[in-house]
Parts: structure tokens; C-alpha cells; sequence
């Protein structure tokens, strides 16, 4: 549904699909307490979806609607919740690693200092490309010197857009840089969302004991293109066809009917109801307002009539001048 309206021209910018890495968001995020703290990329509305923000605000945020997670001001890419403690998309590869860094050393100082039952875990999301960027580096090695309660959860879908993970890294097993930091590093099937739980259990506990972070990697595949401007050309279709039978949702559907967890019956009355949360949130975000003129530059500084961002120090004449400045030029435009 959000490639058909992305293609219908309701959401700008890019949006990125999820489709074959289901089993990670899934595998992780269904385990967390409502504490936890999620952060993630570009694929945000589906780790938002899977925390859960609403689908009838995911959708709306991905219109640039007024309903949305963010007021519309974010759309694809930039999903926050303060109250799904969702921290936020990164569009910037890496950019998401320090923040969820931050926030795992919240929860430490708060364990430390004033609420000694604390157990609260961060959850960081990315690709394989972004290990090879220096965040990355920096960040696991924090982490591990301060035993913070994080767990590092790489989607490596073997492509970062075009460029190969093979020919762009010097050690393709990335989950080996765990050790090197003194970490565990582990290696998962990422297709399979039963695993996937397995070793997020593990992992997720060991940070909630105070046993310091995780790194995961997590062997998937994206079915989709990189974003939907993306034609796709440089995969080669053979690799695209042998990943195409490893379908998540497919192998989940299997495992269940053979171990007669679930009927033909139960499986198509979710399917139901699932396509009846995604028509009504299409519905929903179609129906609300687009943000109003006069809220251009809300949330873009402190402002006290934003939401969930600090007042405005009325002496910091630098920013008044700014905001004016601002404004000038968008009334211009
Ligand atoms: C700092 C920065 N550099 C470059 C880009 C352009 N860019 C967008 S996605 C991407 C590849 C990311 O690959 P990966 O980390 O494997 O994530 P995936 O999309 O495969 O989940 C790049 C280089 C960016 N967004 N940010
Ligand atoms: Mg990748």
C-alpha cells in the first residue's frame, strides 16, 4: 500500500520498503516492555509500526498529514513517538547509532543514580553499509566500556543501494566486530523471525541485567529496491529468485500449519483484518489537513508552543533574529 501511494504522488521525498526483513523488526521489537527505546533508519515506519505507533499515524506521517506521529513535519523517514519511545528514523546512515548510544546511557545514569530497578533497553537499527562508517566504531566501543544497555541490531541485506557488501567491506562478517570491543557478537538467519527471537531474547536480558551490549547481525534480504525511486538493475535476479523462497512471513506460515499452531481458517481472518487496518489508515491520513502555513517553522528551534521540545530563552536574541530571517524568506517563496 505505501508503493501504491507513493506512486499516486501521497508521499514525497523517498520511502523505503521492508519487504523480506520483516522477521528482524518483528523478532526484536515484539520483546520489549513499554520503557524500551527504539531507534531506527530510513525503514522507520515498520520498526513504529512493529513498537506500536498506530497504523492511522504511520500513515498519515508518511502523507506529511497533520495526524501524523510527527504533525506530518517528519514523513517517511523521520517516525518519532515519544510515547512509543521511538526516537526517531535516520535518514543519515549512522546517524541513529550515537542517539541510541545516548539513550542506553540514560538508562544506565538512571539505574545508577536514581531508580535502581532501571532495567530499561535501547534497540539500534541499521544496515550493513552503515558498519563501515565510523559511528559505528565509536559507539560500540562506548558501549562496551560502559556496559550500556544496548543491543545492536545490523539488517545486513548484503546490498548498501547498489554496492555489494562484499566488495565494500574488509571482513564481510560483521557480527566479528562484537569481539573486538569485547562484546558478544552473534550471527543470526534474519528470515526467520523464530530465530531471530532466540538470540534477541539473549541478548536483549543480557543488557537488562546490566550485562552491557549486543552486537547482531541479522542475514536478510530486501525484495523491494533500496527506496521506490530505485530501479532495482544491479542485484543479480538469480540471487533476487533463491532469496525470494525465504519469504519470512511465508516460512512463518509453514511452520505454523505444520506444527498445527494455527488453522488456514485463523491465518486468512488476520489477513482480513490486517488489510482492514491498512484501508482505514489510508482512509484516515486521505481525510486530514495538511499542516497550516503558520506551522512552517514550528518544532524547527525550541519553541514553546511545539510539542515535547523546551521553551524558547526569550533573551537568545541570535535565534529571535533567525526565526524572523526565516520567515522572511518563506513568506518570499
Ligand atoms: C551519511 C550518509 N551517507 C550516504 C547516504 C546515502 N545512502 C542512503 S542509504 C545508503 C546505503 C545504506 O546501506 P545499509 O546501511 O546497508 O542499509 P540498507 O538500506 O541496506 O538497510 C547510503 C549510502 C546517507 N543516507 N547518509
Ligand atoms: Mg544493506
Amino acid at each position: 500500500m505505501c508503493a501504491q501511494m507513493y506512486y499516486r504522488g501521497k508521499m514525497f521525498g523517498f520511502v523505503h520498503l521492508y519487504n523480506g526483513q520483516e522477521a528482524v523488526s518483528t523478532g526484536f521489537i515484539k520483546l520489549l516492555k513499554q520503557e524500551d527505546c527504539v531507534v531506527s533508519t530510513y525503514c522507520d515506519h515498520v520498526h513504529a509500526l512493529t513498537e506500536g505507533v498506530p497504523a492511522r499515524q504511520v500513515m498519515s506521517e508518511l502523507f506529511g498529514k497533520t495526524t501524523g506521529c510527527c504533525r506530518g513535519k517528519g514523513g517517511s523517514m523521520h517516525m518519532f513517538s515519544k510515547e512509543h519511545n521511538v526516537l526517531g528514523g535516520f535518514a543519515f546512515i549512522g546517524e541513529g547509532i550515537p542517539v541510541a548510544t545516548g539513550a542506553a546511557f540514560t538508562s544506565k545514569y538512571k539505574r545508577e543514580v536514581l531508580k535502581e530497578d532501571c532495567d530499561e533497553v535501547t534497540l539500534a537499527f541499521f544496515g550493513d553499509g552503515t558498519c563501515n562508517n565510523g559511528q559505528f566504531f565509536e559507539c560500540l566501543n562506548m558501549a562496551a566500556l560502559w556496559k550500556l544497555p544496548i543491543v545492536f541490531v545490523v539488517e545486513n541485506n548484503l546490498w548498501a543501494i547498489g554496492m555489494s557488501h562484499l566488495r565494500s567491506t574488509s571482513d564481510p562478517q560483521i557480527w566479528k566486530k562484537g569481539p573486538a570491543f569485547g562484546m558478544p557478537g552473534v550471527h543470526v538467519d534474519g528470515m526467520d523471525v523464530l530465530k531471530v527471537m532466540e538470540v534477541a531474547q539473549e541478548a536483549i536480558g543480557r543488557a537488562r541485567r546490566g550485562k552491557g551490549p549486543t552486537l547482531v547481525e541479522c542475514e536478510t534480504y530486501r525484495f523491494r529496491g533500496h527506496s521506490l525511486a530505485d530501479p532495482d538493475e544491479l542485484r543479480d535476479p538469480a540471487e533476487k529468485a533463491h532469496y525470494a523462497t525465504r519469504d519470512p512471513i511465508t516460512a512463518l506460515k509453514k511452520y505454523l500449519f505444520e506444527n498445527n499452531l494455527a488453522s488456514e481458517a485463523e491465518l486468512k481472518a488476520i489477513d482480513k483484518k490486517i488489510d482492514e487496518i491498512i484501508e482505514d489508515s489510508v482512509e484516515f491520513a486521505y481525510e486530514s489537513p495538511v499542516p497550516a502555513r503558520n506551522q512552517l517553522l514550528e518544532n524547527v528551534f525550541a519553541d514553546p508552543r511545539g510539542f515535547g521540545i523546551g521553551p524558547m530563552v526569550s533573551t537568545d536574541v541570535r535565534i529571535l533574529n533567525l526565526r524572523k530571517e526565516l520567515l522572511r524568506c518563506s513568506l518570499k517563496v
